[in-house]
Formats: C-alpha cells, structure tokens, sequence
C-alpha cells in the first residue's frame, strides 16, 4: 500500500486530481483543510490494517466499533468531473519523508529492511552505551562496582543488586559493603512461621505448571495427618481437565488414609468446602497456569468469592530464572497472597533468582521443599536459614559474570 498527498482548492478539484491520477480504487486516508484549499491523503494498494488504523481519527474509531467495519470513502468514479484547478502545493505542514517515487508512506521490501537495519543499530547503540556506562560507573566507583559483580554472580537479579548496592551507607571497605548489602537483603525477606500445620484452614498452592504444587500440597497434608490424625485433613483437586492430575493426589490420599476429594470446577468449590467443614486442614491443589493465562487471576478470583476463608500460595521453583519468576509475580500482582513458597532448592545452582523474587515481591515465605520424598523433603521458611543457604550456595558455586553480562545488567 502507498500513501500520497494531493492539494487543491476545493474537495471536489481534489477527489477529481485523485481520479485522474490514481483511478476510482483508491482510499482517502485523511482529508483536511489547509491554507489555501484541501488537502488529501490517499492510498492505493492492497490494504494494510495497520496503516489504515494509523490514518482512522479517534473519533472514525470509536464510530466505526457501532457501525459497518468499512467507514473510509472510495472516491466515487462517476462523479460529474469539475473545471480541474491546479494549485500548487504548500510545504508539507509536518515534515513527513517522502520516499522516491513521491509516496508518503509504503511497506515495500526496502523500506523494511531500512527498518530491521535500523532496529538492530538501535540495540548496537544500547548496548555500546551500557558498555560506556559500566567502565564509567566502575571508574567511579570502583566498590560499588565490584559489590555488583559480586551479587550478580550470586544470582541476585540485577535490577534489584544495583538498587541494594546504591543505599548502602559510605564505606570503602568491601567486607564491610558486603555485610551491608547482605542485611539490605535480608531486610527484603520476611517468613511466615509453619503457618499450616500450625494453625490448620483452608490453603490454595497456586502457580506455574510443574513446579511442584501437588507434590507440596501432599507434603503439608501428610505431616499434618502424622501430627493430628488424617481424619482431620482432606485434599481437594481442582485439575480435572489434566488427565493424571486428580489421579495423582487420590492414590497418595488412598495409602496415608486422606480423603481427596475433586472439584469439576471451580464453582464445584463451595460445595466441597461445605461438606469438608469438620477437617481442621482442607488443602486445594490448583492447576498449574502460565503466567500469561488470563485462566490464573480467573481462578485466584474465585477462591476470594469464597464464602470459607481461603489463604492462597504461590508456588515457586527455585530453579526458575529471575525474568521468568519476576513474570509469575508480576501476574499475581494486585491479588491478596498470603505468601508463597520455594520449591525444588536441591534441583537450583542458586537461589539468587528466588531470593530476588520474593525481595522485590515482598511476599512472605512459607515453605521451602528440596526433593521428591513426601513428606519428609518439606521446611518451614525464616530469613536467616534462606540467607544462609543462599550464601553457601553462592559460594560453592558462582555463577560466571562476564563482562558482556555485567554491562547488559548494568542497562536493565
Ligand atoms: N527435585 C525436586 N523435585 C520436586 C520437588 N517438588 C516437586 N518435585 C517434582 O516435580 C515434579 C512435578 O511436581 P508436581 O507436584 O506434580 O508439580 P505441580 O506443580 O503440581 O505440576 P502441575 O500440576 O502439572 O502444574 C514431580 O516429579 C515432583 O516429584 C522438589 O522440591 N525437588
Ligand atoms: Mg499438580
């Protein structure tokens, strides 16, 4: 599709310069009044719907969602054709580029490639700039710099270890600077003491596909059916489109003697919680949920219209990367958790990303699970064994920082 601009003095000259120059088949884009006469934007070629929508004022939009879809005049071809007045342009009122065949705009090949070179020197520069920033900034702060590093290569992610790094207090002592950072860190990090077995209620573990819910789920119900009794526990299923899912947690409800029981939907759910009044513990294993799917807030709404209390957990993998477990908070942003839970710490090289995640979160740790056995591979969270187990792991084995990566942070 091409774009042109015609000028003449009045609508009708100017739709009858269209005609002759480019036939009846061609779209007005726009039509205004300039200085002088009318001016004209047209375009001929197979239709670009992001062109059009780029050229359909506001107020043509929001019409256009009540009405027939196709609100852009074709110029009529047989209208009576008027003495033809040829005025001369004025200077384009923005200064639009004109391409070399006198088009305003078009998707041709060329144009496109201009535009993905262009792209890609855009990120030549971003990242040459963040290059000039980092071997500025460890210039200038040569601590500060080396604490960054340092963190990083600890998995902390970087958003997160640049803004640690810049409320520390002066000092020109790196130990110093580390022990700071680390109670900066630890100042992030808040746990919840053994809240369901201690207390007992209704809990919801929620979060990604695979990351270990159910096997939580059977975990926290197993210890509390050691501790209480397994009649005073029940397990409710809410996976009933995932062939496997419900199966799972009956077969471990069958051999420890908990009822589990399915919910069809989540609508099912208040029905179920009614008839499970009497167990001190009902644990509701959510389906696992991308990010992305809008399915997750849906099904975290419901368990708020509940009419019985429950907490809600997100839970977390541990060998998640930080991009990937900031998008798993991000999604759940603005719902009421109660607090979430790390899992899998045996399978991670680092819990930097997890540690990250729940400081910038701010969300209160739970449980920590690492490894397979239920019940036994199941504790309950504090900040100073997380931090502890972070330290050791950072230390044993740091993740390579090269310079190319601590530049690329250094811009995030
Ligand atoms: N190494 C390790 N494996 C775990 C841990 N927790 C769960 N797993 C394993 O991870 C796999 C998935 O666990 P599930 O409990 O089914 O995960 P889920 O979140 O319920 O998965 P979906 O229902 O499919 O979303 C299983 O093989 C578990 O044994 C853990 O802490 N460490
Ligand atoms: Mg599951």
């Amino acid at each position: 599709m091409k774009v042109r601009r015609y000028f003449a003095a009045n609508m009708r000259t100017a739709l009858e310069l269209v005609r002759q120059a480019q036939g009846p088949d061609v779209l007005i884009l726009s039509n205004r009044k300039v200085d002088g006469g009318v001016e004209l934007l047209t375009a001929v070629g197979e239709a670009d719907a992001e062109l059009i929508e780029k050229f359909t004022p506001k107020s043509a939009r929001e019409r256009r969602d009540d009405t027939a879809p196709d609100e852009l005049a074709t110029v009529p071809d047989r209208r009576p054709t008027p003495r033809a007045v040829v005025v001369p342009p004025p200077a384009p009122v923005a200064a639009a580029p004109v391409l070399p065949d006198g088009a305003l705009w078009t998707r041709q090949e060329t144009i496109e490639q201009m535009q993905r070179e262009l792209g890609a020197l855009k990120n030549l520069l971003e990242h040459q700039l963040s290059g000039l920033a980092w071997h500025d900034y460890s210039q200038r702060s040569p601590l500060g710099a080396r604490l960054l590093r340092a963190l990083t290569g600890y998995g902390i992610a970087p958003r997160l270890a640049r803004t640690i790094v810049a409320e520390l207090g002066p000092t020109a002592d790196y130990d110093e600077a580390w022990r700071q950072a680390i109670a900066a860190l630890r100042q992030r990090i808040s746990c919840l003491a053994d809240p369901v077995l201690r207390h007992g209620g209704h809990y919801a573990l929620c979060g990604p596909t695979g990351v270990g819910k159910t096997t939580l789920a059977s975990k926290l119900a197993g210890r509390y059916a050691l501790a209480r009794g397994s009649h005073t526990v029940a397990l409710v299923s809410t996976d009933e489109q995932r062939l496997g899912a419900h199966q799972q947690l009956k077969t471990f409800g069958r051999l420890v003697g908990i009822t589990v029981r399915s919910a069809r939907s989540f609508e099912a759910l208040p029905e179920i919680l009614a008839d499970l009044h009497d167990r001190e513990l009902v644990l509701i294993d959510m389906p696992g949920f991308a990010p992305a799917d809008p399915g997750f807030r849906h099904s975290l709404a419901t368990l708020y219209g509940l009419p019985t209390r429950v907490d809600t957990y997100l839970v977390m993998s541990a060998s998640t990367d930080h991009q990937s477990l900031a998008r798993i908070v991000g999604a759940a942003e603005g719902l009421a958790l109660a607090g979430c839970c790390v899992t899998k710490i045996d399978e991670a090289a680092t819990l930097g990303p997890a540690l990250s995640a729940v400081a910038e979160s701010r969300l209160p740790v739970a449980y920590l699970s690492h490894g397979q056995q239920v019940p036994d591979d199941v504790e309950t969270a504090s900040p100073a064994a997380l931090l502890e187990q972070f330290l050791t792991m950072g230390k044993a084995s740091p993740l390579p920082v090269d310079s190319a990566f601590i530049e690329q942070a250094f811009a995030l």
